[in-house]
């Protein structure tokens, strides 16, 4: 099986509307989920970066598409977060609807990888994005972020409840403890991303 050299990851461009995106070739995977679920944090953790993917205290962080290249036809893509609260309503659904547009119309979008902070998974917008995932043939991962804030007992509890509720919805979807600041997860997380990488091969 071919590996991928996750540290390798550099930043390749970012794009504020979808039909600027001049990147024609190779597969991409994008990190998915509301604001603050830490998908700029995962893939920080994943590429053994401090700062590829910027993070924020404040959510709303991420107001591009940014892609990051892992290997010359592989990359991944940080999206803004759905649902940042504060944010006036009208900007709000105007990156709801390039993100949606994003995800539906994206040839080259091979694979989503949904985050859902563990004290909080299964929102209305995570729904929105497994009813995405049943329309188009894609590969999908569910990293229940921020693991480290929950005891080991409270994490297995929460992991049932949404792989159950996962499982009405669409049968077999993974889902993984994943916690960016202990590196919870991280293997499996590469070891998926490599499966789907070289299913392309
Ligand atoms: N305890 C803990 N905090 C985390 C973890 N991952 C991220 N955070 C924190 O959660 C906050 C949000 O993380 P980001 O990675 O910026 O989240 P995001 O999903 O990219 O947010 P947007 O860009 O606004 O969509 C930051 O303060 C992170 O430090 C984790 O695994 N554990
Ligand atoms: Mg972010």
């Amino acid at each position: 099986m071919f590996v991928l050299n996750y540290n390798k990851t550099y930043f390749l461009n970012s794009f504020s509307k979808i039909n600027d995106i001049n990147i024609q070739d190779g597969i991409e995977i994008a990190f998915v989920g509301y604001s603050n679920s830490g998908k700029s944090s995962a893939i920080n953790a994943l590429t053994n970066k401090k700062n590829l993917a910027r993070f924020s205290k404040m959510p709303g962080r991420t107001q591009l598409i940014n892609f990051f290249q892992v290997n010359s036809e592989f990359r991944i893509v940080d999206l803004p977060g759905y649902g940042y609260a504060t944010a006036p309503e009208i900007v709000k659904l105007k990156w709801q609807k390039i993100l949606y547009h994003y995800l539906e119309k994206r040839d080259f979008l091979k694979g989503i990888i949904l985050l859902m902070d563990i004290r909080y998974p299964l929102k209305k917008l995570d729904y929105k994005i497994l009813d995405l995932v049943k329309k188009r043939k894609i590969f999908f991962l569910v990293l229940l972020t921020k693991s480290d804030k929950m005891t080991l007992s409270q994490q297995n509890h929460q992991f049932k409840i949404v792989q159950n509720e996962l499982n009405n919805f669409i049968h077999d979807i993974p889902v993984v403890l994943f916690s960016s600041i202990r590196k919870t997860g991280i293997n499996i997380l590469k070891n998926t991303l490599n499966l789907w990488h070289n299913s392309f091969l």
